[in-house]
């Protein structure tokens, strides 16, 4: 007799109502996907950008910070994000019981690095155009690098924070997957991070299946849109 084959179900992150202190997110849309410049959406809003080894949660983290799910592609497969994909988002804050304030920006996910089947001959971290984006666009006012919380010894993404860092780009680090490590592992590696990829802001520990960390980096990102309104 043939045997049933058992489905093994991957947790799925359960979305939230819980919303922090100031802006929040009240909608998010695919608006683009770009190679090239002439590629990006029009405009002159502030724009936050997500970077990170293929797989570690770049797309996933999207999806959780908006509250949004599928709006990022997600994959099990490394190397799902192959184009700089542009997202515009509404995000509202009650100033009173009749007057409110909207910030319109743009949320920027971009292709994995250190994705093995990638061009071997390619010695730089990431393709030129990843590249150009990072040093050219003017309206980048913050990038999020991603750092997997259970691999954070990787060369290639002390190489990505030191280039970044080089290039003066405005960093937050947000350390993924963080529901993966117990309470040990994830102190050690936290002070490892703290060491290794030190920025003006501490780095925030984010789960995306459980949606730890989000109202923190809410906030840092709510700081620069208001901040890039005045
Ligand atoms: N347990 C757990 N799994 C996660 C978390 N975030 C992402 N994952 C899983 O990690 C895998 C990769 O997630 P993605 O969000 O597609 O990663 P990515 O960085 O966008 O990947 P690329 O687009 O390929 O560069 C998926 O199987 C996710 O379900 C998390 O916080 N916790
Ligand atoms: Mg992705």
């Amino acid at each position: 007799m043939k045997q049933k084959k058992k489905s093994v179900k991957k947790p799925q992150p359960i979305y939230t109502r819980k919303e922090p202190k100031g802006p929040r997110i009240i909608a998010s849309n695919y608006v683009a996907s770009a190679v090239r410049p002439d590629q990006y959406p029009e405009g002159d809003t502030v724009e936050v950008a997500f970077l990170g080894r293929s797989n570690v949660g770049k797309s996933s983290l999207i999806n959780s910070l908006c509250n949004h799910r599928g709006l990022a592609l997600v994959s099990g497969q490394p190397g799902k994000t192959k184009t700089i994909n542009f997202f515009t988002i509404t995000s509202k804050e009650d100033l009173s019981e009749t007057e409110e304030r909207r910030y319109e920006w743009f949320l920027v996910d971009l292709p994995g690095y250190g994705y093995a089947k990638t061009d071997k001959s390619n010695r730089n971290i990431w393709s030129s155009f990843i590249a150009d984006y990072i040093l050219n666009s003017e309206r980048l006012m913050l990038l999020c690098l991603l750092v997997d919380g259970r691999h954070p010894e990787l060369p290639i993404d002390q190489e990505a924070f030191n280039w970044l860092r080089q290039a003066g780009v405005p960093l937050q680090i947000v350390v993924t997957k963080i529901d993966k490590l117990n309470s040990k592992e994830r102190q050690q590696n936290m002070r490892f991070i703290k060491e290794n990829f030190p920025c003006e802001t501490p780095a925030i520990p984010y789960s995306s299946l459980k949606h730890t960390g989000r109202e923190l980096l809410l906030s840092r990102i709510n700081q620069v849109i208001v901040g890039g309104e005045e």
